[in-house]
């Protein structure tokens, strides 16, 4: 198939173009790189060392002989992405190029509104340009299990049966999300939804729970092809965050009771389930809903196993309750479906301990690239602040002043 994978210089969309190039799918990525400029930003890196993106790709190339097509630009800018659209003629569009991070979007004002107009109008311009160059094409996009938030009931996929004074209907499930960027989400399911109604357009939103891990079979090739590890406090997702605590002896930063609990997922689950979908695409006028997760732990039990590990390897791990900096359940019901993937041909890769301590080694690996400062959360839910400059995507750092001399080091790099 033909494959445009929008945002493939990110943490997903990388591990993902490989994967499906590897698979024999003629790729492309968009990606405008702004995921490194926010890095400049915030004055953070990802533990692993990323190469720029032509790097990448010709060592691709160097190994496995398969080219991966490149166009740069902005998702959000209408003229470039329907050229894109229009030149490459995918099969399957799958759309990661989002701002993903819940604290990003809760910093202030600017990063609030920032992110619901860059995912809200990435996506309707993408819905725009299939409509008008590729009618055919199968959207593929990346929601998230976040926009359920954590209701006193089972959560279904994509929707639910309700019977209302002796009618019933199926209907979306209830959206509660928990931060403006899980809000885009959702406002990018209704866009799809109803574009899928109005123009006939297919389309499958992928609601992914938390992904961790970095290795794939692809990106193990060579070190140039080496993926992202976030574990700052605002791009950082959990159990990467407690490996890299764990790796330079920090005490794992439970928020609150450490009851909140998610579904999640090996990377190596992501790139598959994202093949499944391109080659089981949904039908013209079809919106899809699929839970995109493999188990569901808390953020405690987590922590537990994250300790277990680092006792194998003779580090003593403690684990700290902080007080939470989002508004959430630390404590609730939870119990998700998460078969339509299953029933399609996914295998998971469950959470073992070889997994874990494979994710230790890497955390341990490179350590001496660990800034400890950037554990602590300085985001809060409660308390976002007014605006603090006036670009967006500039290298001035954004949170706190005392990321400046960092911020000015990394530029300087
Ligand atoms: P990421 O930030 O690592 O990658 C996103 C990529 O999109 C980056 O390369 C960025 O440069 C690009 N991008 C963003 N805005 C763009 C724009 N306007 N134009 C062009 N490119 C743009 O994020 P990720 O972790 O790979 O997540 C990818 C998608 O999967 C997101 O939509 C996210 O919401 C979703 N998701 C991620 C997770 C997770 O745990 N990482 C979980 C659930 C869902
Ligand atoms: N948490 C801690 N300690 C930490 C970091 C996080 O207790 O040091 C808690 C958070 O409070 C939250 C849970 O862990 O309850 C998950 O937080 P996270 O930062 O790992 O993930 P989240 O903010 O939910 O976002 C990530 C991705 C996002 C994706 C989402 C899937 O960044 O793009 O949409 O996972 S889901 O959680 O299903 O919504």
């Amino acid at each position: 198939m033909r494959i445009a994978v929008l945002g493939g210089d990110g943490y997903c969309g990388w591990a993902t173009a490989l994967y499906l190039s590897h698979r024999g799918h003629d790729v492309a990525i968009i990606d405008n790189f702004i995921r490194r400029q926010w890095d400049f930003e915030l004055g953070v890196q990802t533990l692993t060392p990323i190469r720029p993106l032509p790097e990448r790709l010709r060592a691709w190339n160097a190994h496995t002989g398969k080219s991966i097509e490149l166009l740069i630009g902005d998702v959000t800018d209408y003229e470039f992405l329907a050229e894109a659209i229009r030149e490459f003629r995918p099969d399957s569009a799958v759309h990661f190029a989002e701002q993903r991070s819940a604290p990003y979007s809760m910093i202030d004002r600017r990063h609030a509104a920032f992110t619901q107009v860059n995912n809200v109008v990435g996506t309707l311009n993408l819905l725009f340009a299939l409509r008008e160059f590729a009618h055919d094409c199968h959207l593929v996009k990346l929601g998230t299990m976040g926009e359920y938030g954590t209701p006193n009931i089972d959560i279904e996929e994509g929707y639910i049966e309700i019977e209302h004074n002796g009618r019933k209907d199926v209907l979306p499930y209830p959206k509660q999300a928990g931060s403006f960027y899980h809000l885009s989400k959702v406002h990018d399911s209704h866009n799809i939804m109803f574009c899928c109604k109005a123009w006939k357009l297919r389309a499958t939103d992928l609601n992914q729970g938390v992904v961790y891990g970095t290795v794939t079979e692809e990106t193990a090739l060579d070190e140039v092809l080496i993926n992202r590890f976030d574990y700052d406090e605002v791009f950082g997702t959990v159990l990467n965050r407690f490996c890299a605590q764990a790796a330079v002896g920090h005490p794992l930063t439970v928020y609150g009771k450490g009851g909140q609990t998610r579904g999640f997922l090996d990377i190596r689950d992501t790139v598959r389930c994202v093949e499944i979908a391109c080659t089981h695409p949904a039908a013209p006028g079809e919106f899809r809903v699929f839970n995109q997760f493999t188990e569901q732990f808390s953020v405690l039990d987590l922590a537990h196993k994250v300790e277990a590990a680092g006792k194998k390897m003779g580090i003593a791990v403690q684990i700290d309750h902080i007080p939470d900096p989002r508004v959430e359940a630390e404590a609730h019901y939870y119990n998700a479906k998460h078969s339509r993937l299953i029933d399609l041909g996914l295998q998971p890769h469950y959470l073992s301990d070889s997994l874990l301590d494979s994710l230790m080694n890497i955390a341990m690996e490179y350590r001496d690239r660990i800034d400890a400062s950037l554990f602590l959360p300085q985001v809060n839910w409660r308390n976002p602040r007014n605006d603090r400059h006036r670009q967006l995507g500039s290298t001035k750092p954004s949170i706190s002043e005392e990321r400046r001399p960092r911020a000015r080091a990394l530029a300087d790099d």
